[in-house]
């Protein structure tokens, strides 16, 4: 096997985009996933998923000669960018697919390798869990591997901008070493990047994320307050905001995607005494599903509607113009309301073209056309180029979309 400079592993959300940038921009890669149809998806001239300009940076890297397989790679740098999920009953990080990667990685590196782990992981599990990988095989860190933590920070919808000109954060035992992958990194990365020791890079992601988590929740709590007391959380958030040092974000129908509903848990796991204000935030975004729900049934109420059957919601993703639907809140409220209806709730979803729930539409019209209330649960771009077909139908708006007319019909969230 001739021998790599870069094998990403994981061509997944975070990894994929990283090897095409990395190739389009004169690094030689090869991606490696176990995943034997994203392979041949990718290797028979397709993107495995929905990005702004991610079809034109696959190109460039194809063309630039980005090889895919679901071999792993002789390599001079491994960057491990696998899933690392929590254990939803202890709240500790499941690090299963990190420690696989590199169990794999060592079976066939030779010594000098880097090994770059990507994905997002709680502090002291490069210590805990990957160090002890290398000793059980009587490896010295540092001499014979390199071991760096590199997290990422583009966030979907924008991941092509947000990976040329966000700054970054290296963490390695040796500065030499976290140069050396700062240089690899620069082949893109037009940001400053930030070389310091691993523990640091580990706390500073998952505190990135936890800081959002919390700074949601507190907009979520002031809507459930104004609420309660009929004050209008928009505009108080939106004068507040003018301060200058303060810039509250958005209440809505809950926190999703693999990210930020997912990192803070690691700290609580962790830290369960000294951690009540990020248990809260979790909590209280958490509940927003079970709100919207609340919200919906005394609508119909109003409305006289005795069941769902003509209730649609808009939107399966975890935000806006993505196509992941990792723990949206969507899915988790329709989770809830599987519990108690014969029937799952109709949706319908522009960006997901695989069918993941019964009742789900691939068709607007036929959509629009069997329901009379459709709650809006994620605002993607699509939505406003069909506006002309929701303006007779109910609509309870869980996004503050701001529809272009005054329709006595829409009902907010907020
Ligand atoms: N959301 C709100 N209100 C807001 C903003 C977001 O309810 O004001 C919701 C979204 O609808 C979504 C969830 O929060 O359901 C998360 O979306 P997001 O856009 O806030 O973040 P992610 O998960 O797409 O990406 C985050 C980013 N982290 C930070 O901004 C600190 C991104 O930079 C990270 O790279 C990414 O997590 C990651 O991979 O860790």
């Amino acid at each position: 096997m001739d021998k790599v400079h870069v094998n990403v592993i994981g061509l997944g959300y975070i990894g994929l985009p990283t090897a095409m940038m990395m190739a389009a921009h004169g690094v030689q890669v090869v991606g490696t996933d176990l995943n034997k149809e994203l392979v041949a998806t990718l290797q028979n001239g397709s993107m495995t998923f929905q990005e702004n300009g991610i079809d034109d940076l696959y190109e460039a890297a194809v063309k630039a000669g980005i090889q895919f397989t679901t071999e792993y790679q002789n390599a001079e740098v491994y960057i491990v960018s696998v899933p690392t999920p929590y254990n939803k009953h202890n709240k500790h990080i499941d690090p299963s697919y990190v420690i696989s990667a590199v169990k794999t990685i060592l079976d066939i590196c030779e010594k000098g390798t880097v090994i770059v782990v990507e994905s997002t992981v709680s502090p002291g599990t490069m210590d805990k869990y990957i160090r002890p990988l290398l000793v059980e095989r009587k490896l010295t860190v540092g001499t014979d591997i390199h071991l760096v933590h590199a997290p990422e920070r583009i966030i979907p919808g924008n991941m092509i901008q947000e990976l040329l000109n966000n700054s970054r954060t290296i963490g390695a035992d040796c500065p030499e070493i976290g140069e050396q992958i700062k240089a690899l990194y620069q082949s893109f990365c037009k940001a400053e990047i930030e070389v310091t020791d691993i523990r640091t890079a580990e706390m500073t992601k998952v505190v990135e994320n936890t800081y959002r988590d919390i700074n949601i929740a507190f907009a979520n709590e002031l809507l459930k307050i104004c609420r309660s007391s009929g004050m209008n959380i928009n505009e108080i958030i939106r004068i507040a905001n003018k301060h200058p040092r303060v810039n509250i974000l958005s209440p809505g129908p809950g926190v999703g995607g693999h990210c930020i509903s997912v990192d803070p848990w690691f700290l609580v796991g962790d830290y369960p005494e000294l951690t009540r204000i990020i248990r809260l935030a979790r909590e209280t975004n958490d509940s927003m599903p079970g709100y919207v729900l609340e919200r919906i049934s005394s609508l119909m109420k109003d409305l006289n509607m005795t069941d769902f059957s003509r209730v649609g919601f808009y939107g399966l993703t975890y935000k806006e113009n993505v196509d992941d639907v990792r723990e949206s809140p969507t899915l988790q409220l329709i989770d809830k309301m599987n519990s108690y209806l014969a029937e799952t709730p109709k949706t319908y979803d522009p960006m997901v073209s695989t069918t993941i729930v019964p009742n789900q539409y691939h068709d607007f019209d036929q959509f629009m056309d069997d329901i009379d209330l459709m709650v809006i649960m994620v605002h993607h771009s699509h939505l406003d180029n069909n506006l002309a077909k929701i303006t007779k139908k109910v609509i309870f708006d869980t996004r503050n979309c701001r529809l272009p007319w005054d329709n006595s019909n829409t009902v907010s969230l907020l």
